[in-house]
């Protein structure tokens, strides 16, 4: 069946007034759905006292917060940030739920460390056959002083795209950038882009997931969209994706340090390109979804388990498996995409608040070290019997 897609405009219409009543009737029902968001849980009598004693103007900005949770049945979180300062404006309801999702207790502040050894979490260590693996990090960020994309109208998506492009020509390696931006003097081809998505270098058409466009995070498609690609097709940048900036980094070889120390080198050249990143002082950079809040950094690398996932057929199998060492298994486009006959899975940690950018490389290389010793108990399990 193929879904309706529903815009920010018409998902707002039905609480336009901010008639808290509809919102909290709303989230009665949804309380029967098989999971209940994060936003809704938290939309305590306590909570909605608060939002009624809020300015009329912050009230309206509340509901922006709220209305992918309001509008989707399936929102696990529920909340997206507009604008950085919705941390502080909103923290009475905004705290509960990154607290919860991170499971954050006391007062654990977000520590950076990018001090990752090169040399030392080398994947042939794990496996002799690991010597040229499809490494991957990416961080994402947001620039301070300007909204988040869900609240960005084409006007300040195309000032967002210029500003940056300014500072990509500032970046000390060689790269070109490319603009989905209709008429823009550097739009890419239709063919462009489509190759750019068969190498997983480039993003797909927000506008077909309701969690984006309810948001407003893919309002505008595709006005201030582009990629920054460097000229070896190593390091890329997405603009205006769920965060103003997605810098990625994909390095094929064997040493986990080498894909961070690209990854660090393309963050701090944009920083002394003028770029300054929005930052909260305890839940580390601000990201729209607050799932990547902390050090918004997520790092995989695609490794095979024909066993784990039984010939790719049993992908729960290899994800409970993973879950169970704190890894996260996904298919190879993606959280939602399909495992391959191989078993092909890109494995990151799951943690992202409250580790820093060193400890999830090595949280890393531990969790696969481990999971690839059950792929091979496997291989001894389904070894033929000799008498
Ligand atoms: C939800 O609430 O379920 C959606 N907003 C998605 C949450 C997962 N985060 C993400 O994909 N960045």
């Amino acid at each position: 069946m193929t879904q309706k897609i529903i815009s920010k405009p018409e998902a707002i219409s039905a609480y336009i007034r901010v008639d808290w009543e509809i919102v909290v009737q709303r989230f009665a029902d949804l309380r029967h759905a098989e999971r209940v968001s994060l936003a809704n849980k938290h939309f305590t009598d306590e909570v909605l006292q608060w939002a009624q004693t809020l300015p009329r103007q912050m009230q309206l900005r509340l509901l922006d917060v709220i209305i992918a949770g309001l509008a989707n049945d399936d929102a696990q979180v529920g909340v997206y940030l507009t604008r950085p300062e919705d941390l502080q404006d909103f923290a009475f309801f905004l705290d509960r739920i990154v607290r919860e999702y991170h499971g954050i207790s006391g007062d654990t502040r977000q520590e950076h460390d990018w001090d990752i050894p090169v040399g030392e979490y080398t994947l042939t260590r794990i496996s002799p056959e690991f010597g040229r693996m499809s490494m991957r990090a990416r961080v994402a960020r947001n620039v301070a002083g300007w909204n988040l994309p869900s609240a960005m109208n084409r006007e300040e998506r195309l000032r967002f795209e210029s500003f940056i492009v300014s500072a990509f020509a500032q970046l000390p390696f060689a790269g070109s950038y490319r603009s989905l931006t209709p008429g823009h003097a550097l739009e890419m081809s239709v063919e462009e882009a489509e190759q750019m998505r068969r190498d997983h270098f480039l993003f797909n058409d927000m506008t077909t997931d309701n969690h984006l466009t309810t948001s407003g995070i893919a309002s505008e498609w595709p006005f201030g969209r582009g990629i920054w690609l460097s000229a070896d097709k190593t390091q890329m940048i997405w603009v205006g994706e769920e965060d103003h900036l997605r810098i990625i980094s994909i390095v094929h070889g064997s040493d986990l340090g080498e894909v961070d120390k690209s990854l660090g080198d393309l963050l701090k050249a944009l920083e002394k390109a003028g770029v300054s990143f929005a930052r909260h002082p305890v839940y580390g950079v601000v990201t729209t979804c607050p799932t990547n809040m902390g050090t918004g950094k997520r790092q995989s690398v695609l490794v095979q388990f024909p066993r784990l996932s039984r010939r790719g057929t049993d992908e729960a199998h290899l994800k409970a498996k993973a879950k169970a060492l704190n890894l996260q298994a996904r298919g190879l486009s993606g959280e939602h995409s399909q495992m391959d006959a191989a078993g092909t899975s890109d494995i990151s940690p799951r943690a992202r608040f409250g580790v820093t950018e060193a400890e999830i490389t090595k949280r890393l290389f531990e969790g696969l070290t481990a999971l690839y010793e059950l792929e091979r108990q496997h291989q001894e399990e389904d070894a033929p019997v000799t008498v």
